[in-house]
């Protein structure tokens, strides 16, 4: 199989400092994962390249924070504009940086990334100042800018999630320091471009590329980053939370997942063979929400589980910049070695690999078949553990009670998804559920005005519509006595 996503020279990635693009003295090399072909050389940002990046943003501070909510939604539309502008490059950049399908990575990186910026626009113009009246004083709540933010961004949706925290940090008059992996930085660096193609003030947004140890940990202990948000793995995010937290920094961790997909024998069983596979294998299966753990009535347990191999067989693995391709390759040779180790796993402890579970035989990139995988005790390594890849494990269950307590009965508490018919028993078992969000009969259908997040070892806070609006400001309240 040839593929025909590649660059003809290397794509020299800089830092954004203070407006301009800045070099480091060392380099990281960038590869596509579909190909292994090295696409871009990037930064290898150290402790004083990050304190330069939180020097500008400081500086940049007061002269933003100043601004009207207005002028600063007008900034956010621009960024939005420019980036609509690029949509179909953003789309190939992602593709090629991360393995995932072209299709995908148009409809839903691009798209959600623009979005981001008109959506915060949206939020900050409507934001209005709490009153609370006495008899003889007046209490008026008021949004402050806290100052310089720390972003700390993964690999497996970049820019929609840099543009997720970028976009409420700003509007609510912070400024920003942003730590992309360094396995995905190239939509990052297409960001920084645009910033300064349409002169967003210098300092505001600032862009550091790096390894995590080095940059991201600079970041999270740099004494004059007073927020630190945080999307990534949940052992990293324990180091980023014991660095952050004694400092008393803002702190939001958006951690993994391990979310169960209930399938009741009254769901639809078309639309939810379908919806059931989506959850678990968008993406090669790398996105925190998956549902990677489906839990099946026992009175339809067997027909279900050949239904969705046979679902899942017929999707295309294959070119990530073909149009029709479903599933691409994983972000790298390295994570899928851990993904196969999982899958070895699950056969030492007695699992039955349904369909999947080898590579399949194409160039040299990280493709893995979607892997379906039974027989496991609930209990198991791959039952319980995230394995972020294109596996899922396929469990039966006898009760209503029963669904619930093996999906409250893991250390996760991320999402959620309930198949069924009978809708008052979705609401009730999503009740009864231990996650910060749960889907009815979809998975991943997002209104942005809501809570993001998770319990447990999923995260600490919520961001999303009003709740980012909170994280990236200080309450603060003036009480005035007439
Ligand atoms: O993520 P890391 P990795 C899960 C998934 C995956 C595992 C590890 O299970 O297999 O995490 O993935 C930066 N201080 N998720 O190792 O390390 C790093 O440079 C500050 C779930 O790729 O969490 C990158 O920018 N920052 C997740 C970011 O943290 C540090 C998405 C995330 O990298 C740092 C990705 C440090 N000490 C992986 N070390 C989700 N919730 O969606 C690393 N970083």
């Amino acid at each position: 199989m040839r593929f025909r996503l590649g660059v003809k020279e290397l794509i020299e990635v800089l830092n954004l400092i203070n407006g301009e693009f800045v070099a480091t003295e060392e380099c990281l090399e960038n590869l596509n994962p579909a190909t292994s072909k090295q696409t871009s050389v990037i930064p290898r940002s150290t402790a004083s390249d990050v304190d330069a990046a939180v020097i500008a943003a400081k500086r940049a501070f007061p002269a933003w924070a100043v601004l009207s909510y207005e002028e600063r939604a007008d900034w956010l539309d621009k960024i939005a504009d420019a980036l609509e502008a690029k949509s179909e490059e953003i789309a190939a950049l992602e593709s090629m940086d991360t393995g995932k399908p072209i299709s995908l990575a148009r409809d839903v990186d691009a798209a959600r990334s623009v979005a981001n910026f008109r959506f915060f626009a949206e939020q900050v113009r409507e934001l209005e100042v709490e009153r609370f009246e006495m008899e003889d004083a007046s209490n008026h709540v008021i949004m402050q800018p806290v100052g310089v933010a720390g972003l700390i961004t993964p690999w497996n949706l970049p820019l929609y999630l840099l543009s997720w925290k970028i976009a409420p940090a700003i509007a609510m008059g912070n400024t920003v320091v942003a730590k992309p992996s360094e396995l995905t930085p190239l939509t990052a660096d297409l960001l920084a471009r645009t910033l300064v193609d349409i002169r967003l003030p210098a300092g505001v947004v600032n862009i550091v590329h790096g390894f995590g140890h080095e940059a991201g940990q600079a970041l999270t202990e740099h004494p004059d980053t007073r927020i630190i948000s945080f999307t990534g793995g949940t052992a990293t995010g324990k180091i980023v939370a014991s660095t952050a937290a004694p400092m008393f920094k803002k702190l939001s961790l958006e951690l993994g997942g391990k979310n169960s997909t209930i399938v009741f024998a009254d769901a639809d069983m078309e639309k939810t063979v379908s919806g059931v596979a989506r959850a678990g294998l968008l993406n090669q299966g790398q996105v925190c929400l998956c549902g990677s753990r489906i839990l099946v009535e026992s009175s339809i347990y067997d027909q279900f589980l050949a239904d969705l191999c046979e679902h899942i067989e017929a999707m295309k693995l294959g070119d990530p910049s073909d149009e029709d391709t479903e599933l691409g390759s994983l972000v790298s040779k390295e994570h899928r070695s851990k993904v196969e180790s999982f899958i070895q796993i699950a056969k030492d402890e007695g699992g039955v690999i349904c369909t999947g579970g080898k590579r399949p035989d194409f160039e040299d990139g990280a493709f893995l078949e979607p892997t379906v995988i039974s027989g496991l005790d609930i209990n198991s390594t791959c039952s319980t553990e995230e394995i972020f890849g294109p596996v899922v494990v396929v469990h039966p269950f006898d009760t209503e009670e029963q669904a619930v307590a093996i999906a409250n009965g893991v250390e996760y508490g991320l999402a959620a998804s309930v198949w069924t018919t009978d809708l008052e028993k979705g609401r009730r078992v999503s009740e009864a559920l231990d996650t910060g969000m749960v889907w009815v009969n979809t998975w991943l259908h997002r209104d942005l005005r809501t809570p993001f997040g998770g319990t447990k070892a999923s995260g600490v806070g919520r961001e999303g519509g009003r709740w980012s609006l909170s994280f990236y400001s200080e309450t603060q309240n003036i009480c005035i006595k007439r």
